[in-house]
């Protein structure tokens, strides 16, 4: 084999990690199955339409992971491996705060920028690092241990480590450096079949499963590997109608019969999976942990700072209506009538509006209808999209939610496990993340800009051309 680009490499590496994962939970392996009936389904209904928010060969191919890492020194390495991949670091979500129940991690996801890149493969990792130094969840004495235990392990070996940097530096890899990486990077994030100390697993557990998760184990894993689909409501019917329970609802927007926005997730709880464990008496021997699941997503329009803002504001308000009673306190129909009160209803007001991000291209037999009064490249974007002449076409939202997230954590969760509220906690904010990750961690909001900001650019080149040749 010849020379492999970065998005060649990530491709692989996305098939490969979901053939790992596929073998180690085979209802993962279902859920594949019906995300890819259900699209196809969605296709045969929709036609073109279906392929506005990205087309059916991504969609298809599309997954996002979600791995869990224990410090700063695990938190630079990663990133480390996933540059290789041609994923950097975009977004900050502190999930510390997203939920009542013990969940003390911040996060960043790992993914592509540029628009090519996302369209070639789009394979991101959600990542989160154990806030380990925050005294609400951890005493002195275990902030020490865990610390020791983070500093004696190694997720990746030195090899993987040189191979990644090799392949970020030159923009990819040949033969068989290729697959040396592709190989050692799906490994390290394989389950392990190395014993787990049980009383320390127990006494982790006890403050958070997500850190018992984190710190309680020798590696890192995949925790959940995430398709695609094109109607999450569908693929939650058939689901259940296969005898797979998933939790209560769709966390995010609710369905409704205006532009889909964001994100919507759901997700089946975590199975019981066997583990070899080393126990209080020195013995070593199997028992069972409850840790991985499914999870299914739909992506939506992104929205700008104004169109966020309104849509935290819809959520509050959902959660006013909710703890009043309305509705017989069904969520999802709380959130559509909000929605259907508050958000505009079509994908041109949204853009009027300033609520969501899109491209906007040139209609040329519009531009051509205008005739002698055509618009020249000063008139005003508004003013472009009213009469036609400039198509906004939509963005799609390339990350995550933390309160979604918080609630796909807590709902795998058999135990609330312990905060202490009276302490202060750690700060952490984009800036830190950067510090500890290594490399900028972007803020999502300046890429979609710079993507809508381009467009409009070009639109506003060709309508000069235009106005030239008149
Ligand atoms: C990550 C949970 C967040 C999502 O889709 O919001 C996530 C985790 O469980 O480690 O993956
Ligand atoms: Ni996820």
């Amino acid at each position: 084999m010849t020379f492999q680009q970065l998005w060649q490499l990530r491709a692989r590496f996305a098939r490969s990690l979901s053939t790992m994962y596929g073998a180690e939970v085979p209802a993962y392996t279902t859920l594949v199955d019906v995300s890819a009936a259900v699209n196809e389904d969605f296709l045969a209904r929709h036609g073109a339409d279906a392929q506005r928010l990205g087309s059916i060969d991504r969609v298809t191919a599309e997954r996002h992971g979600a791995i869990r890492v224990g410090s700063p020194r695990e938190m630079a390495q990663v990133a480390r491996v996933f540059a290789a991949f041609g994923m950097h670091p975009v977004g900050f979500y502190d999930l510390r705060d997203a939920s009542s129940s013990s969940v003390p991690v911040v996060s960043t996801a790992f993914r592509p920028v540029e628009p090519e890149e996302l369209a070639r493969n789009p394979f991101r990792v959600f990542t989160s690092m154990l806030a380990a130094d925050d005294p609400r969840f951890f005493d002195p004495v275990l902030q020490q241990r865990l610390q020791e235990f983070f500093d004696h392990r190694t997720l990746f070996p030195e090899e993987l480590l040189d191979l990644a940097d090799r392949a970020a530096e030159h923009g990819g890899l040949a033969d068989d450096d290729a697959e040396r990486l592709l190989d050692l990077a799906t490994g390290a994030f394989e389950l392990s079949g190395d014993p787990v100390d049980h009383a320390w697993y127990r006494e982790l557990e006890a403050v958070s499963a997500v850190a018992a998760d984190i710190g309680g184990v020798p590696t890192t894993h995949i925790n959940h590997l995430t398709p695609r689909v094109l109607d999450i409501d569908d693929l939650y019917a058939r689901m259940q109608a296969l005898g797979i329970t998933m939790i209560d609802e769709i966390q995010g927007p609710p369905r409704w019969d205006g532009p889909d926005v964001l994100l919507r997730q759901t997700s089946f709880r975590a199975l019981a999976e066997d583990r070899v464990f080393r126990f209080e008496d020195g013995t070593v021997g199997p028992g069972e942990l409850r840790v991985r699941f499914g999870e299914v997503e739909q992506r939506g329009i992104a929205l700008t700072r104004a169109g966020r803002d309104l849509y935290d504001r819809m959520v509050d308000e959902t959660d006013r209506r909710l703890a009043a009673g309305e509705s017989g306190g069904v969520r999802v129909d709380v959130a559509r009538s909000v929605w259907e009160e508050h958000l505009p209803r079509t994908e041109q007001e949204l853009a009027l509006q300033g609520l969501a991000y899109f491209t906007y291209v040139l209609d040329p037999d519009a531009l051509a209808r205008a005739g002698e009064d055509r618009p020249g490249p000063e008139t005003e974007l508004a003013a472009l999209v009213e009469s036609g002449v400039a198509v906004p076409e939509p963005i799609v939202y390339e990350d995550f939610l933390p309160r979604s997230a918080a609630g796909i954590f807590r709902s795998n969760l058999s135990d609330e496990g312990s905060r202490d509220d009276a302490r202060t906690g750690t700060d952490y904010d984009l800036t830190v993340l950067s510090d500890i990750v290594g490399r900028p961690v972007a803020d999502p909001h300046d890429l979609y800009r710079r993507q809508q900001d381009a467009s409009v650019a070009r639109l506003r080149e060709q309508l000069a051309a235009a106005v030239v040749a008149r």
